[in-house]
C-alpha cells in the first residue's frame, strides 16, 4: 500500500511540475487605491520548478537618490551599489521595522563609494546578504537619502508598479501565500492565500498601508494648526 501512494505521489508530482502559471498580483492601500512601491513575496510549497534569481542586482547612487528606490534581492543574489555622482556616497544599510527605524542599530554596514570621475567606470562595492527581511539604506554624508532592500528566500518577489500591479511567471499550480511589505507600512499586512491556477484571475490584496507619497496636501497642512 505504502509503494502504491509513493508512486501516486510521484505521478502527482511530475504531473504539477508541467503546469504553472503567471500570478498578477494588485495591491491596494488603506482607501483602496492601487499601492505602487510594495514587495509582493510569493510562497509555495506546491512541485514545480523555481526560476533562478539573478546573479547580481545593481543599485545606483545618481542625483542623491538610491536608484531604484524599492529594491527585492534574493539571499543568492550580490547586490552591488555604483555611484554615479561626481561626489563620495556611504551606503548605510540593516534591518528595519515599522516607522522606519533601524531593529539593530549596531548591527547594520557601512562604506563609502568614491565619485565617478571623468572618463572612468564608476567606482561600486558588493554586498551579500544571509538574512532575509527589510533593509533601509542611507548615506551618512546626505542625511536625505533613503532606499529600502528587501532580501528573500523566495525567488518569486517583485515590486508593484505605478498602477500598484506585479505579474509573477512560472508560479507552480497549487496554494500559495502572498507576503506584502511596503516602506510606509504601520503594521505587518497578513499573508494572503491564494490557489494558483492556469488562467486565474488578478489577485486583490487589501492592506491598512497609507502611502505618504499619496497623502494629499490639504491632510497635511491640517497638521500645522496656526501656521
Ligand atoms: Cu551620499
Amino acid at each position: 500500500m505504502r509503494q502504491v501512494l509513493w508512486s501516486l505521489g510521484w505521478g502527482l508530482l511530475a504531473l504539477g511540475a508541467a503546469q504553472a502559471a503567471e500570478v498578477e498580483v494588485l495591491v491596494l492601500d488603506r482607501d483602496g487605491r492601487p499601492l505602487p512601491e510594495a514587495v509582493v513575496l510569493l510562497h509555495t510549497s506546491a512541485p514545480g520548478t523555481r526560476p533562478t534569481p539573478p546573479a547580481e542586482l545593481v543599485i545606483s547612487q545618481e542625483k542623491m537618490k538610491f536608484q531604484p528606490a524599492m529594491a527585492v534581492a534574493h539571499l543568492s543574489t550580490q547586490v552591488r551599489f555604483s555611484n554615479l555622482d561626481r561626489w563620495d556616497h556611504h551606503v548605510r544599510g540593516g534591518l528595519v521595522g515599522p516607522g522606519g527605524v533601524y531593529v539593530e542599530p549596531s548591527k547594520g554596514y557601512s562604506f563609502r563609494i568614491n565619485g565617478r570621475k571623468a572618463g572612468q567606470a564608476p567606482a561600486s562595492a558588493v554586498q551579500s546578504y544571509t538574512q532575509t527581511g527589510p533593509q533601509m539604506l542611507g548615506c551618512h554624508l546626505h542625511g536625505s537619502m533613503r532606499g529600502h532592500l528587501y532580501l528573500t528566500d523566495s525567488p518569486w518577489a517583485g515590486v508593484t508598479d505605478a498602477d500598484g500591479r506585479i505579474r509573477l511567471s512560472g508560479v507552480p499550480n497549487g496554494a500559495a501565500r502572498l507576503q506584502i511589505w511596503h516602506a510606509d507600512e504601520l503594521i505587518e499586512t497578513p499573508a494572503a492565500s491564494t490557489q494558483v491556477a492556469e488562467g486565474m484571475a488578478p489577485v486583490r490584496v487589501g492592506t491598512q498601508i497609507v502611502p505618504r507619497k499619496a497623502k494629499p496636501a490639504a491632510a497635511q497642512e491640517l497638521k500645522m494648526p496656526g501656521y
